[in-house]
Formats: structure tokens, sequence, C-alpha cells
């Protein structure tokens, strides 16, 4: 039995749902936790999951969090397509990409998106319910300072301390998939794997924002050709753009375009 604990607009459950599709599994039971409605922090959902973060997978009863771990343990456990290269060495690539994500593009990509969209959205449940949604975040969440953090940047927008210095990191990395796709096909070799996987929701929460101008127009081109080969990749679409309520998609189109200038001038293309 195996059941997927995820959200819409969430890079990391989107990166499950990739992964799971690539390998052709079917989750058994899909379990929608809005996490903008604050529904990750109930005490059952803490069981699951104590950082209270999405996603989480229960695989017969043992439960799997951190998505990158769930990646890899699909690829293990399910047969189907191998989602790794065969060489140690392109192994180690794949596996600089993933750590990458995790220590620096994810916590990136948490600020961006609050800082572009989710402040907005959170900001509609009013003083009260946005006061209860921002304390009830756990002090090991998303990062250990994300309780504290996210607060800031709702509260502050743009003029969060670091934030510019978070956006031009975010785009650091698109130049080092640049940089790599230059000779590669994929990120880890000439082999699809788990760092094109675990890199896609970043391009693509971008993409969603309007801002693929950061690759688009001759900027990034190698970048721009990685991107449009995995959106016609036959799993893209319900991976990341299906499972997206359209409100959500509305928003994050709406407030993208809103911020666009900020972000623009921030990595120097204004
Ligand atoms: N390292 C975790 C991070 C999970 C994470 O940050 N999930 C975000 C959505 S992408 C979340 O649930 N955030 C809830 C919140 O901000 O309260 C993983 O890779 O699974």
């Amino acid at each position: 039995m195996l059941d997927l604990y995820h959200h819409g607009s969430s890079v990391c459950a989107a990166k499950v749902r990739f992964a799971l599709a690539e390998k052709q599994v079917q989750v058994d039971n899909a379990h929608y936790i809005d996490i903008l409605k604050g529904e990750q922090f109930t005490e059952d959902y803490r069981k699951i999951n104590p950082k209270a973060v999405v996603p989480s997978l229960v695989h017969d009863g043992l439960i799997i969090n951190e998505s990158t771990v769930i990646c890899e343990y699909l690829d293990e456990v399910f047969p189907g397509p191998s989602l790794k290269p065969e060489g140690a060495y392109e192994k180690t690539l794949m596996r600089i990409w993933t750590k990458a994500v995790d220590e620096q593009l994810h916590p990136a990509c948490g600020e961006l998106t609050f800082v572009c969209c989710h402040r907005f959205i959170v900001q509609r449940l009013g003083k009260e319910k946005m006061q209860e949604f921002l304390s009830s975040t756990p002090d090991q969440s998303v990062t250990s300072k994300w309780k504290e953090r996210k607060k800031q940047i709702v509260l502050m927008g743009f003029d969060a301390p670091g934030i510019e210095d978070t956006i031009r990191l975010y785009d650091g990395y698109l130049s080092k998939m640049e940089e790599t796709l230059k000779n590669h096909t994929w990120l880890a070799g000439e082999t699809f794997s788990l760092a094109d996987i675990g890199l896609t929701p970043y391009v693509n929460r971008l993409d969603m924002l309007n801002m693929s101008g950061m690759w688009e127009n001759g900027r990034l081109p190698h970048v721009a050709d990685w991107f449009s080969r995995i959106k016609q990749r036959p799993d893209f679409k319900a991976a990341f753009l299906d499972w997206c309520p359209a409100d959500l998609t509305e928003d994050l189109a709406t407030f993208g375009v809103q911020t666009w200038p900020d972000v623009k001038r921030i990595i120097g293309m204004a």
C-alpha cells in the first residue's frame, strides 16, 4: 500500500510525483495537505512528518520523509526504468545536484516563492488567521530558521534582509545548470536521472511565476533547451501542472508578473 501526502504547488511534492511517474508507479492514496491553509500543522499529520512539511510517503506502513530520500527509495524499491546513471562517478554528479537542492536551492525557493507570491495568499487569511498560520510552524521545518524567516518575508516582502542574496543564489543555480548542460545532455551526464527530476520543480516554479525570462531569449540557451525536453516527457503535465489548483496557478502567474520587475532588477536584468 502506497500513500502520498502532498500539495499542488509544493516543489518537493512535485519532485516525488515526477519520480513516481517516471518509475511508472501509482500511489494507492493521495492525501492533499493544503500547506497554505495550515493543514500540515495538525497533530495527525505531524505524527507522520514531525517537521510539518510535505511530502511524506507511507509504504506498507513504513514512513519515508524528505523528498530526495523518497525519490532514492522509490528508485530502489520499484522496478521500472532506473533513475540513476550507471557509472559510480555519474552517480556522484547526480548526488551533488540533489544535495545542492536540499542544502541551498530549496530553502532559497521557499523564500522566493513567499516573497513573489505566497505572502499575498497568506495575507488573505486576515490578520488573526495569518498570525496563527505564522506561529504554527515548528522550530525544525523547511529549515531550522523557517518560522522566523517566513514571518519576516510575509511582513516585509522585498525589504526582508538577505532576500536579494537569496534571489541571486537561485539565479546562480540556473547558471550552474547552463555550464553543465553545455557539455552534457542531462545534469549528471548522458542519462536522465534524479538530478533532472530534482531540479525540474525549481525551474518550473519560475516558469509558473511567469519568470522564464531568466533563461529565455538567449540568456541561458542550454537551460531553455533542457526545460523544453523536460516538458515533453509524458508525465510532466500530470506531475507538475494538473495537481496545482486553478486558483493557485492563477495566483502564481499574477503575483509573479507583479514581482518580476523586482526580481529582474535584483539579478541585473533590468
Ligand atoms: N527537506 C524537505 C523539505 C520539504 C518542504 O520544505 N516542504 C514545503 C513545501 S515544498 C512545505 O511543506 N512547507 C510547509 C510550510 O512552509 O509550512 C523535503 O525535501 O521533503
